[in-house]
């Protein structure tokens, strides 16, 4: 299928089929899933020609190609690259954009490793982070210096689920001659299409939901724009920065059930959410679905739905925090997220414990902040595990 044809297709079937053609060229044997090249290397007949345009597998390898043309169908670009880890490919962009003196614009409430990035890495470099609240343009476009090179966006924010108007920050980008990049790890393109809303680069960790079983690292970057393309992948190329051939097997394996698994994933989010809201021993639930979330209609218009992930305030303290996490049985109490099993954690200790505790308290992560990855298993059995450990907690809170 070439690939306008392949963009007429809806989401689940693109994400099945895009860049995973039977081959039926002389010689293929018509497989219909996409083999594994492991060779590191390509052999040629002539000095000057390439075979099939691949030397080296850093460069280029047909599984890694396989999974750039699927993920390029799906976010609606026109390339995409994979990457080792989300931090690869954060990493990739930002050498690729900013030079020493440089300044970036980033929402204050990030991954903390991503905040680690650019505060702890970069930094080193002589590239300054200014870091702003997310609901308001206005307040992105006042930290705009002459050496602001590019606005740095999660939308929902790790772990607060805060939400940019991702439409306006575009229209701001392009007045100020500035690159918006959006990491859309949370929602994935089946929820929501930052290049369709005006950005210029969309990031993943396609270790959560893209991947989705927890077994596979990996990064994405997808853009519109040949020349940034271009930029972009001879860098990758010259950092090394690629995901292994049976890694994209993996991720390309993951991504045939994304439309299905993002679908249950935010039913079930829905259902803890609003079971959490009527707890006594919950303070605030954060999810975008919830009308209580002070940009619930934002969420409605930018995205077609609000995802797996949610955080919620519990009273007490960290011993409250504590004895809930520790008694939950099915929540596995582990970092990171999107995978089919549900995962709960404590960012200020786990996550986000490379932030530093001034900036921590200044955008609301305590030690009462619990995010929950919201898995595919039987409602049911969530519900009743986040209960008894409610209850254990609670018996905490009345004994201090
Ligand atoms: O872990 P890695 O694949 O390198 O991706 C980093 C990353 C980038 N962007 C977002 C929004 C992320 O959530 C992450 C990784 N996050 C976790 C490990 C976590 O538990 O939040």
């Amino acid at each position: 299928m070439t690939h306008d044809s392949i963009k007429t297709l809806k989401f689940a079937t693109r994400a099945i089929r895009a860049g995973e053609e039977p081959d039926f060229r002389e010689g293929a044997s018509g497989d219909v899933v996409a083999p594994i090249h492991l060779s590191t290397t390509f052999a040629r007949r002539i000095v000057e020609q390439p075979t099939g345009g691949y030397e080296y597998t850093r460069s280029l390898n047909p599984t890694r190609k396989a999974l750039e043309t699927r993920l390029a169908a799906l976010e609606n670009g026109a390339h995409a690259m994979a990457f080792s880890s989300g931090l690869a490919a954060e990493t990739t962009v930002l050498v690729s954009l900013v030079k020493a003196g440089g300044h970036i614009i980033a929402l204050d409430d990030l991954y903390g490793g991503t905040r680690r990035l650019f505060s702890q890495v970069f930094n080193g470099y002589g590239i300054t982070a200014s870091y702003v609240g997310a609901a308001d343009v206005g307040e992105m476009e006042a930290a705009i210096t002459p050496a602001t090179r590019l606005i740095w966006l999660e939308s929902p924010s790790n772990p607060l689920m805060k939400l940019c108007d991702i439409a306006a920050a575009a229209k701001l980008a392009r007045r100020r001659g500035l690159v918006l990049v959006v990491d859309n790890t949370f929602l994935t393109p089946y929820f929501q299409n930052p290049l369709d809303l005006g950005a210029d680069i969309v990031v993943h960790s396609m270790t959560k939901y893209i991947g989705g079983h927890s077994d596979v690292l990996g990064g994405a970057v997808i853009v519109n724009d040949e020349a940034l393309y271009q930029r972009l992948a001879f860098n990758q190329n010259a950092v090394g920065a690629v995901l292994p051939p049976f890694d994209c097997y993996l991720t390309l394996r993951g991504l045939k059930t994304l439309a299905l698994r993002m679908e249950r994933h935010q039913q079930n989010a829905l259902a803890v959410a609003r079971f959490l809201e009527a707890q006594p021993l919950v303070k605030r639930v954060y999810y975008p679905g919830l009308e209580s979330h002070p940009q619930h209609e934002l969420a409605k218009r930018q995205a077609s739905g609000f995802g797996g992930v949610l955080s919620f305030e519990l009273e007490g303290t960290l011993a409250t925090s504590k004895a809930f996490l520790e008694n939950l049985d099915i929540f596995a109490l582990a970092e990171s997220l999107g995978g089919v099993e549900s995962l709960i954690e404590l960012p200020s200790l786990m996550t986000h414990a490379s932030v530093d505790a001034e900036a921590r308290a200044e955008i609301g992560i305590t030690d009462t902040l619990i995010r929950v990855s919201v898995g595919i298993e039987d409602i049911d059995d969530l519900l009743a595990d986040l209960e008894r450990a409610l209850s254990a907690a609670a018996r905490v809170v009345s004994t201090v």
